[in-house]
């Protein structure tokens, strides 16, 4: 049992004056954990006020400080990443695979900001105009459970990428993995009041962030439901918005796919971290002339990946975060069913053995047509639909028709004709044969999955104001 009963404010680890407690269930066991102290609007309020401080320095910051600042930060990220995935593994089961993969990855994204800091024009010429990016002020992060802690790197290395101190509120239910990476941030000895992080509900210290007149830029990670509420407290404050949002992303097997290769990642894409991640390819779209081939594979494949214990280098799909997401897959699963989808493999329950933690049975359901609810919402689960298409134009139809566009795969031998297709894609990132996950690609959606993007220089441009000075 562990007990997190600090924030981070103004550079130090401080009690909230907010005393509420929140529970950590480890969702393998469903045994509680420890619990986290939440901080309330006061403690929002001190930890804006703290970077509305430090913004003077930082904005004044050279270049090469704010590098300087991103490597000491890449480092103590990278110094002991067996503490950050503990406790990613431990508080919401994702498994080990994924969270060694998500802490490599974390290291590298101060890297690559400091890479982007580098190379961007802060000062430009227009004209006769002499145009400099200056940071905005005060950035407001708000972040959800899945990934958290590459979240939270995510919006500091933006933040000092841009010179503007942060104001972090994580989801509550990160508390272990928040605090081990707070207290390393901490010894990146980033001057006091850059960083703050406050643990709390959304609608407590995320309201009083969002509507915190002195919050220039909110960067919101988590659900189009809460991006809602957050926008209309933005429209009210007149703050830039930058939201990634969910997803439904379409995996398109092309007629000439290569299916030893597709198959496979076809399902990582879609059960990646147990289908927890805003980018999992949950629409398979294959031509009706395979169909019968892909399902029989899809199934086999997809029986053979071993769920369990998620400290299990082998194991594919962990439990499910909570209870409540696995009662929402469990409704989905069967909405799915009574809706005409028919099951390729899974169901509802858990898989044979597991008495206890929140596993869900890996399922793929057959003859989803795109209308279905399942086909059309954001599951967050390990729940795939597989759907027929006729022809390219067919698969193009169903692809972009989604409230969503963030992430979509394409699988084909012929690599110009799956470029080609990609191009016909209303997604933010299209992903061709499973391409290692680019670090300086920018990341963000179309339509409800966002707005903005995060990442490289486009990362970096949402963070910042020009202001031109004209001579004569
Ligand atoms: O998300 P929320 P939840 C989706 C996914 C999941 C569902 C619910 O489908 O099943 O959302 O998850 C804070 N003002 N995604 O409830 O509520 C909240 O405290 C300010 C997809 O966890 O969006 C947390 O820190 N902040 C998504 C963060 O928002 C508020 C990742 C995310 O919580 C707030 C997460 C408010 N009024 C969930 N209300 C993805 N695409 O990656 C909540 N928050």
């Amino acid at each position: 049992m562990r007990s997190i009963e600090h924030v981070y404010i103004n550079g130090e680890f401080v009690v909230p004056k907010g005393n509420e407690r929140s529970e950590l269930i480890n969702p393998a066991t469903e045994e509680k954990i420890g619990d986290v102290r939440l901080g309330n609007a006061e403690d929002a309020k001190a930890a804006v006020e703290a970077a509305k401080q430090a913004f003077p320095a930082l904005a004044a910051s050279t270049t090469q400080e704010r590098i300087d600042m991103l490597r000491s930060l890449r480092d103590v990220i990278a110094a002991r990443p067996d503490e950050l995935v503990q406790a990613m593994t431990e508080e919401y089961g994702a498994p080990a695979y994924f969270t060694e993969f998500s802490v490599q990855n974390t290291a590298s994204i101060f890297d690559v900001m400091a890479e982007t800091v580098a190379a961007y024009d802060f000062e430009r010429v227009v004209g006769k105009s002499t145009v400099r990016m200056l940071p905005r002020g005060v950035l407001a992060a708000i972040t959800p459970w899945n990934s958290n802690f590459g979240f939270i790197a995510t919006k500091l290395a933006h933040a000092i990428g841009s010179g503007s101190p942060l104001v972090i509120k994580p989801a509550e239910q990160s508390a272990f993995q928040t605090e081990v990476l707070a207290k390393r941030l901490h010894q990146a000895g980033l001057p006091a009041g850059v960083l703050n992080i406050v643990n709390g509900t959304g609608p407590v210290v995320g309201a009083a962030l969002t509507n915190d007149p002195d919050v220039a830029t909110i960067s919101f990670t988590g659900s189009t439901q809460a991006a809602k509420i957050i926008q209309h407290a933005a429209i009210d404050g007149i703050k830039r918005v930058v939201l990634e949002l969910g997803g439904k992303a379409p995996t398109i097997i092309l007629s000439d796919a290569d299916l030893e290769e597709a198959i496979p990642i076809a399902l990582m894409s879609g059960f990646a971290n147990s289908g927890q991640a805003c980018v999992a390819g949950s629409r398979i779209l294959a031509p009706r002339s395979r169909l019968v081939e892909i399902s029989e594979r899809l199934r086999i494949e997809a029986e053979r990946l071993k769920v369990g214990d998620p400290r299990d280098p082998e194991v594919r799909i962990g439990p499910l975060a909570s209870r409540a997401q696995w009662e929402r897959i469990q409704t989905y699963i069967r909405l799915g069913a009574e809706q005409g989808a028919t099951f390729l493999t899974g169901g509802t329950g858990r898989p044979a053995g597991f008495e206890k933690g929140w596993f869900a049975r890996p399922t793929i359901f057959a003859d989803v047509t795109n209308d279905m609810r399942i086909a059309r919402e954001e599951i967050f689960g390990p729940v795939l639909c597989l759907i027929a298409y006729a022809d390219e134009d067919e698969a193009v139809k169903i692809a972009n028709d989604s409230d969503y566009g963030l992430q979509a795969y394409v699988l084909g031998s012929d690599l110009h004709r799956a470029r080609q297709f990609s191009e016909r894609l209303i997604a933010g990132r299209v992903v061709v044969n499973g391409a290692p996950h680019d670090p300086r690609a920018p990341f963000g959606g179309f339509k409800q999955s966002g707005i903005g993007r995060e990442i490289g220089a486009y990362g970096l441009d949402g963070m910042l104001e020009p202001r031109a000075i004209l001579t004569p």
